[in-house]
């Protein structure tokens, strides 16, 4: 293991320009629940109820409930030494994060270069109108409604079923086209289109480094796949 911290810490050094994707994983150990490990937040709700438009139109505030309670855990969260870690490395090259997290952890750690794939849990939209704000309460009312054509407001998050926003798309297309060394945190890389931008960082013969606490479909591809926790293994490959 020692050898192939070596030879990341040697491809993080010499890279002009890095590409990140990160998922829950990265915001573990700063006390958030991700979605697929036990005691994961699929474990007590259906993706179906509560992350898909469907049900958001079926139960609006059984969607609420679950996003306020995030919210709520969000805003007591810090950025652990994994976000830190990539804030420093953004200090010395060139480095973007495609984020699936919503939580803002890694803008809280001070990274600057972060493309929300699935949106962001401290913004959201009007059904109505499609005003999109940030400027409200930790904790909103159960059934919140906006305050300038009365319609409900919902998270500004992606479900499943929809569309990511064709400019993330087109940003996170050009990061990865851009870099030369594509680095994953914490990601179980089985939601798509997030999960195929190692794949095409790989097949356009890019270096993936993967760092999860277990295999993934992306450590098959990796050029080195570091299996532990964040927190301890990006400090280890990023030096203070
Ligand atoms: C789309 C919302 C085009 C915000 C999320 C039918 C109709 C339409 C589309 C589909 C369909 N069937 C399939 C699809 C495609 C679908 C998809 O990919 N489904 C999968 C499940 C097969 N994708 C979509 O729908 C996307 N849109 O395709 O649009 C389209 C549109 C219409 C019609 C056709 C096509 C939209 C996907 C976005 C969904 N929204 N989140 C929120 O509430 O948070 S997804 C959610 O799960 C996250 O955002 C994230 O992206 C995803 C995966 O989660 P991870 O972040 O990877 O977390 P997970 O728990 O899974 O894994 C954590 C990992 O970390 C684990 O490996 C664990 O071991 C590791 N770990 C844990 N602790 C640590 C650690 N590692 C290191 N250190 C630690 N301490």
């Amino acid at each position: 293991m020692k050898e192939q911290f070596t030879r990341a810490r040697t491809f993080l050094e010499s890279a002009r320009s890095i590409g990140v994707l990160t998922g829950a994983g990265i915001s573990a150990e700063s006390g958030l629940k991700t979605f697929r490990d036990s005691g994961g937040l699929w474990e007590d709700h259906s993706i179906e109820q509560v992350a898909t438009p469907e049900g958001f139109a079926r139960d609006p505030q059984r969607v609420w409930a679950f996003y306020n309670a995030r919210r709520k855990a969000a805003h007591a969260a810090l950025p652990n030494a994994a976000h830190q870690a990539l804030a420093r490395l953004e200090e010395r090259c060139r480095l973007t994060i495609l984020t699936q997290n919503i939580d803002g952890l890694h803008q809280k750690a001070g990274s600057r270069n972060v493309v929300e794939l699935h949106g962001s849990i401290w913004k959201v939209r009007c059904t109505g109108c499609g005003l999109v704000s940030s400027e409200q309460p930790i904790e909103l009312p159960p059934l919140p409604h906006c305050t300038s054509c009365r319609n409900l407001l919902r998270p500004h998050v992606v479900w499943f079923g929809e569309q990511l926003d064709v400019d993330i798309l087109r940003a996170a297309q050009g990061v990865v086209e851009a870099c030369d060394l594509f680095l994953v945190v914490g990601t179980s890389a089985v939601v798509q289109p997030a999960a195929s931008y190692p794949f095409i960082a790989s097949h356009r013969g890019k270096p993936v480094i993967e760092v999860n606490k277990e295999k993934t479909p992306v450590s098959e591809i990796a050029s080195i796949s570091l299996l532990g926790l964040a927190g301890e293994i990006l400090p280890e490959i990023i030096p203070a």
